[in-house]
C-alpha cells in the first residue's frame, strides 16, 4: 500500500510574522502572557488557523472565534438621551456639619472626602456627535457615601422644558433627528423640535436658557449645575426643608460665541472632553461649590410660582444660596467604556436625609432611570459593575439574574429568617425613612392651576441679562427658527416671544425678516413683570481671570525668545496654558536658538480653540505666513470672536490682509510698545463685548 504523502513535503517551518511582516513580539521576561478569556496562553495572535499557508480557515479555531465574537458584541445601546458624555473621578468635601439641615452622612464631617464620579453630557446628539452643539448639558454626580450611593442627576440649566414626565418621550422624539431622514443630528434647529415646543408654552422659560450663551458652554469646568427639581432635606429630628441644588464652578461660568462653537465643532469635535482630560492630566483640577437654596413649605406657599413646577427657578433674592461643600475632579478614568459608558445614574439613588418632592417630572424620572439601565446595561445586576458599586457594605437577598458576578453563600435567601444568625436585617434607626408628607386628593389627570404661568419667569430671565447676553439670545432664536422650513412654526414662536418681551420678539422677527408676523397667543394667566435677578446673568458676575484658560500663540521660526519666556511665565502665574501654533508640526527655533515643539499646526488649530491670542511671527517669515488663508482667518476670527489679541510689529501684514485695524479697540495690544502685562490685564476680560456690534448685527 502506497504511503500517504504529506501535503507539502518540502515545507520549511513557517516563519512567525506579524501583520506587517514584522517578527512576533513574544513575551519578554516579566511581561504577562496574552491569554484567551479562559486564561489559556496564546502563542500566535496574528494568524488564523488554516489548512496550509494559503488554505481555508478551520472552524476549530476557538481562539479566533472567541476574539471575533467578543468584538461583535462590544457595543451596548447608547443612552437614549445624554448619549455623548465625559466623566472623571474626584471627591466631595463638606465645609462643615450641616446637621440642622440634613442627616446625610456625607454632609457632616469636613475631614472626610467622599469619592464621586461626575459625568457631563449633551442631550440630543448620539455618542459620536460633537461637543459644542447648542444644547442642554447634563451634570450628573454619583457620591459613593458611607450610606450608599447618592446620585444628583442634574443639568447646567435650572429649569426644564416640560412639567410632566408623560411628555418626555415626545419632547425627545421632537429634538432627535426626524425619523424618516435621520437628520439633523445633535441639534434642535429643525421643524419637529420647534413645532413641539411652540405647541407647549411651558417650554418658553427653558428655551430662553437654551438659546442663551448657557447652551454653548466654553468648558465643562466653566459650567454651573442644577438639581432642577425641588428636593427635601431632612434632619435627624425628622424636620424637613425644601431645597434646590446648585453647583458653581470655581473658574466662573463662561460660554462660547455661536460662530466659534460652529467652527470648533469642525476643528475639534472633542473640544470639551479634551479640555477636561487635559486639565486633570496637568493637575489643574476643576472644582465646584455645592450649595442649596433651602426654604420651608410656608415660604414656598408665599412664592408667586409653584416650587413643584420644574419650569420655575427660585430667584436668589427669595432664597439665598447656602454653600455646603466642594467637589474636586482629580482623576481621569482608566477606561472610557468600563467607567463612563457603564455608569448608571438614577435620581432614585438616595441617602437618608435627602428626599423627593411631588414635582411630577421628578416622580416620572424615579421610574425611568432604573428602567433604562435594565435595557442599556442588560441586567438587574448593573450595580455590580465596578463603577456602579457602592463603597459601603451591600447586603440583601436579591439573587441571580444575568451576569451575577457575586457568589452568595449560605442556604437562606429570604428574610425574615431564623436560620441564619449573620444574615442582614432591617435597620429602623439608620435605615432610610421616607419623609412622612401628608397627602390626600382625588385621582385625576390634571395640571395644577399653579403651573399655568409660562411667561413671567421667561421674562425674568430676559430682563436679568446684560445687553450682550440679550443680543445672543436674539441670535440663538433667529438662527434656530431660521432653520425651520414651516412658516407657521416661526409665526407661532414669535407669538410666544411677544408674550415674553416685545423687544425680544421684534428683534428676532427682524432678523428673520418677519417683522410684525407673530401669531396672537393669549397667555393662560396674566404675565408678571418681575425685577431682574443679577445671578442669572453669567457675565455680570464673571470673575476677571485667566485661570484655566488657553492662550493661542501663532508664530514661526524666529519667535522672540524673550516674549515667549515671559508669556510662559505670566501664563503660569495666572493659571493659564499656552499653545504654540506654527505653520507646520515640526519644531521651530526661537530667536535665542532654542527648539520649540509646536502644540499644533496652523491648518489644524484655528483661533476658535483659544480664549485669547497672540500673533508673533518672525519678520522674515511673515510673508509666507500671510499667504496662508488659515493665518488670515486666524486673526479675523479672533477679532470676530471678540478675543483679546496681542501682536508684535512683524504681524502688521496679517492685520492688513485680514482688514483688522490694530487700533480698533483696547482689546488689541501692541506688544512692542506695551508690556505683556497690559495684554494679560485685557485678556482677563475674557471678551471685548463692545466690539460685537462692529462685527455682527
Ligand atoms: Fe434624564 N434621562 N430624564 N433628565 N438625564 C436619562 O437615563 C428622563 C431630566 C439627565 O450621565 C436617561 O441613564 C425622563 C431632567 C442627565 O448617565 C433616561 C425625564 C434632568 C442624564 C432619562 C428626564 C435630566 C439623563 C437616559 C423627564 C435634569 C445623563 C440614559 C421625566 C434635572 C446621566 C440614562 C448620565 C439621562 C429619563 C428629564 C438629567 C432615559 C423620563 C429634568 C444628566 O432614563
Amino acid at each position: 500500500m502506497a504511503k500517504k504523502k504529506p501535503a507539502n513535503p518540502k515545507a520549511e517551518p513557517l516563519p512567525k510574522l506579524g501583520p506587517g511582516g514584522e517578527p512576533h513580539q513574544t513575551a519578554a521576561k516579566g511581561d504577562p502572557s496574552l491569554t484567551t478569556n479562559q486564561g489559556l496562553p496564546i502563542a500566535d495572535d496574528q494568524n488564523t488557523l488554516t489548512v496550509g499557508p494559503r488554505g481555508p480557515q478551520l472552524l476549530e479555531d476557538f481562539i479566533l472565534r472567541e476574539k471575533i465574537t467578543h468584538f461583535d458584541h462590544e457595543r451596548i445601546p447608547e443612552r437614549v438621551v445624554h448619549a455623548r458624555g465625559y466623566a472623571a473621578h474626584g471627591y466631595f468635601q463638606t465645609y462643615k456639619p450641616h446637621a440642622k439641615l440634613t442627616k446625610a452622612a456625607f454632609l457632616q464631617q469636613p475631614d472626610v472626602k467622599t469619592p464621586v464620579f461626575c459625568r457631563f453630557s449633551t442631550v440630543a446628539g448620539r455618542a459620536g456627535s460633537f461637543d459644542t452643539a447648542r444644547d442642554v448639558r447634563g451634570f450628573a454626580v454619583k457620591f459613593y457615601t458611607t450610606e450608599g450611593n447618592y446620585d444628583l442627576v442634574g443639568n447646567n440649566m435650572p429649569v426644564f422644558f416640560i412639567q410632566d414626565a408623560i411628555k418626555f418621550p415626545d419632547l425627545i422624539h421632537s429634538v432627535k433627528p426626524a425619523p424618516d431622514r435621520d437628520f439633523p443630528q445633535a441639534q434642535s434647529a429643525h421643524d419637529t423640535f420647534w413645532d413641539f415646543v411652540s405647541l407647549n408654552p411651558e417650554s418658553m422659560h427653558m428655551l430662553m436658557w437654551v438659546m442663551s450663551d448657557r447652551g454653548i458652554p466654553r468648558s465643562f469646568r466653566m459650567m454651573e449645575g442644577f438639581g432642577v427639581h425641588t428636593f427635601r432635606m431632612v434632619n435627624s429630628k425628622g424636620e424637613a426643608k425644601f431645597v434646590k441644588f446648585h453647583w458653581r464652578p470655581k473658574l466662573g461660568t463662561f460660554s462660547l460665541i455661536w460662530d466659534e462653537a460652529v467652527k470648533i465643532s469642525g476643528a475639534d469635535p472633542d473640544f470639551h472632553r479634551r479640555d477636561l482630560w487635559n486639565a486633570i492630566q496637568m493637575g489643574d483640577f476643576p472644582e465646584w461649590e455645592l450649595s442649596v437654596q433651602a426654604f420651608s413649605e410656608e415660604d414656598a406657599a408665599k412664592f408667586d410660582f409653584d416650587v413643584l413646577d420644574p419650569t420655575k427657578l427660585i430667584p436668589e433674592e427669595l432664597a439665598p444660596l447656602i454653600p455646603l461643600g466642594k467637589m474636586v475632579l482629580d482623576r481621569n478614568v482608566d477606561n472610557f467604556f468600563a467607567e463612563t459608558e457603564q455608569v448608571a445614574f438614577c435620581p432614585s439613588h438616595l441617602v437618608p436625609g435627602i428626599d423627593f418632592s411631588n414635582d411630577p417630572l421628578l416622580q416620572g424620572r424615579l421610574f425611568s432611570y432604573l428602567d433604562t439601565q435594565l435595557s442599556r446595561l442588560g441586567s438587574p445586576n448593573f450595580h455590580q459593575i465596578p463603577i456602579n458599586q457602592a463603597k459601603c457594605p451591600v447586603a440583601n437577598f436579591q439573587r441571580d439574574g444575568h451576569m451575577q458576578t457575586i457568589v452568595p453563600t449560605g442556604r437562606v435567601a429570604n428574610e425574615p429568617n431564623t436560620l441564619d444568625d449573620g444574615s442582614p436585617r432591617e435597620n429602623p434607626t439608620a435605615g432610610f425613612q421616607s419623609y412622612a408628607a401628608a397627602e390626600s386628593g382625588d385621582k385625576l389627570r390634571i395640571r395644577p392651576e399653579s403651573f399655568a404661568d409660562h411667561y413671567t419667569q421667561a421674562r425674568l430671565f430676559w430682563k436679568s441679562m446684560m445687553e450682550v447676553e440679550q443680543r445672543h439670545i436674539v441670535g440663538g432664536f433667529a438662527f434656530e427658527l431660521g432653520k425651520c422650513q414651516e412658516a407657521k412654526i416661526r409665526t407661532r414662536m414669535l407669538g410666544h416671544l411677544q408674550n415674553i418681551d416685545e423687544k425680544l420678539c421684534k428683534q428676532v422677527a427682524e432678523k428673520l425678516g418677519m417683522a410684525g408676523q407673530g401669531d396672537k397667543i393669549k397667555p393662560a394667566v396674566a404675565v408678571g413683570d418681575p425685577e431682574p435677578s443679577k445671578p442669572l446673568s453669567q457675565y455680570s458676575v464673571a470673575p476677571p481671570s485667566l485661570q484655566g484658560k488657553k492662550i493661542g500663540l501663532l508664530t514661526t521660526t524666529g519667535l522672540d525668545s524673550e516674549l515667549y519666556n515671559s508669556l510662559l511665565d505670566a501664563a503660569g502665574k495666572e493659571g493659564a496654558t499656552v499653545a504654540v501654533i506654527a505653520p507646520h508640526k515640526g519644531p521651530i527655533q526661537t530667536s535665542g536658538g532654542k527648539e520649540v515643539q509646536p502644540d499644533d499646526f496652523l491648518a489644524g488649530a484655528p483661533s476658535a480653540l483659544f480664549d485669547c491670542v497672540i500673533l508673533a511671527p518672525a519678520a522674515n517669515k511673515v510673508d509666507a505666513l500671510a499667504s496662508e488663508a488659515a493665518a488670515i482667518d486666524w486673526l479675523r476670527d479672533a477679532f470676530a470672536h471678540l478675543k483679546v489679541i496681542g501682536f508684535t510689529a512683524a504681524a502688521a501684514k496679517l492685520f492688513e490682509k485680514a482688514h483688522v485695524d490694530p487700533q480698533a479697540d483696547d482689546g488689541i495690544v501692541d506688544l512692542d510698545s506695551k508690556d505683556l502685562s497690559a495684554w494679560i490685564k485685557q485678556a482677563k476680560r475674557h471678551r471685548i463685548w463692545d466690539r460685537e456690534p462692529s462685527v455682527r448685527s
